[in-house]
């Protein structure tokens, strides 16, 4: 793409979760999202999603922080610059830059988004990929009691989702995954999400979970035990899938050496964006190890983003890309994503760039601060 980025727009809304989302760090009930314009000198727009939270619970980077990246520090890079390719861009935002993968991500990925559009060809073609529907998994919060955890996985089952993943803590762990399996056999696709509530002395418990064959567990450990989760694998029959470690393509790379985990996750906005989860994504093709695309409860702009990266050939697992209604009583993109009862999501392929319209007015609407840069 030759065509410079003449203007980013920083957006941020508060969108009202339908119901609250509890990981083993914190709860969110309102999502405070961080959409970003990006306009082109030719006329082209486009929108992107950074997918940090409000708080630093689960990435050091938030809304906050991206803020004050996007504005003093990865626009300035961007505006005006022509980038042959989405590793240009990604280069432009590395070098002398450290950290604050997920501002850098959404403005990355926006780049992308633009070239999409200005080929006339889907962000998935763009991308190089080729699934035209994507397998999904829904991510249940912790819950107050096994019941109503049965319950939702019950529900999630009926609803066609293709793997459920069920978020663990110490307490509510060994006995709520006991009680799913106790209530609903062993068909149902399941894993764990810990979200780094764990340490090593916890090997013992963690392997009370073999017994639940599980298709793996999320993160179970630190985001820099890299060499704690290596042993911890090797007292755990349960594939260990890295989801916080991963940053890099560094960290895949580290995490093949070392033997912590055997499957990973990918969001693109953990990594700073497109060039490095197509890196990482390559790397485990290579490897045999399989992949799949993990959620930030991200608005239907977002969404748009991870189901184009899901139509990569390695993504073989059900990513939690679930339906806008899983999470919104209205999203702020037209047409809404939707899941068949088949649990899958289809990729909008026949629609240049990112496939969906965003709705202008609702976002207006939900719009708490907004500036541009050019
Ligand atoms: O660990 O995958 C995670 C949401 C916020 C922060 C971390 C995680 C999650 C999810 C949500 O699991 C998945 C989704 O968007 O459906
Ligand atoms: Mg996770």
């Amino acid at each position: 793409m030759t065509e410079p980025i003449r203007r980013i727009t920083l957006c941020e809304i508060h969108l009202p979760l339908r119901e609250p989302f509890q990981i083993s760090s914190g709860t969110t009930t309102v999502r405070r999202i961080l959409l970003l314009e990006l306009e082109t000198s030719d006329g082209l727009s486009t929108w992107s999603e950074c997918v940090a939270g409000g708080r630093p619970n689960y990435s050091p980077d938030t809304i906050d922080t991206s803020w004050i990246a996007i504005r003093d520090w990865a626009a300035p890079r961007v505006l005006g610059k022509s980038f042959a390719n989405g590793a240009e861009i990604a280069a432009a935002l590395a070098v002398g830059f450290l950290g604050h993968q997920m501002p850098k991500a959404a403005v990355e990925m926006g780049w992308w988004a633009l070239a999409a559009l200005r080929r006339g060809v889907s962000l998935a073609e763009m991308l190089g990929g080729t699934r035209h529907q994507i397998a999904t998994g829904i991510s249940l919060g912790i819950q107050p009691d096994p019941q109503t955890l049965i319950d939702k996985v019950r529900e999630a089952v009926a609803a066609g989702y293709r793997k459920v993943k069920i978020k663990i803590k110490p307490g509510a762990d060994v006995e709520h995954l006991k009680a799913v399996r106790d209530a609903l056999g062993t068909d149902p696709e399941l894993m764990a999400d810990a979200n780094s509530a764990y340490t090593l002395d916890d090997v013992g418990h963690l392997r009370q979970l073999d017994a639940f064959d599980l298709m793996m567990i999320e993160q179970p450990l630190g985001q820099d035990d890299l060499v704690r989760h290596a042993e911890l694998q090797k007292h755990l029959e349960t594939p260990i899938c890295l989801d916080e470690s991963i940053t890099s393509l560094a960290r895949a790379e580290d995490m093949l050496t070392l033997g912590s985990g055997r499957i990973i996750n990918i969001k693109p906005g953990r990594v700073a964006g497109f060039t490095a989860s197509k890196a990482i994504h390559d790397l485990c093709v290579a490897h045999e190890i399989p992949v799949w695309c993990g959620g930030m409860l991200e608005s239907g702009v977002g969404r748009a983003y991870n189901v184009a990266l899901a139509s990569l050939p390695g993504f073989t697992l059900p990513g939690d890309v679930s339906p806008s209604a899983r999470y919104w009583e209205r999203d702020v993109v037209n047409p809404e994503w939707t899941m068949d009862e088949k649990g899958m999501v289809e990729v909008p392929w026949s629609v240049p760039g990112i496939g969906v319209e965003i709705d202008r007015d609702r976002v207006e609407d939900l719009t708490v601060r907004k500036e541009s840069v050019e």
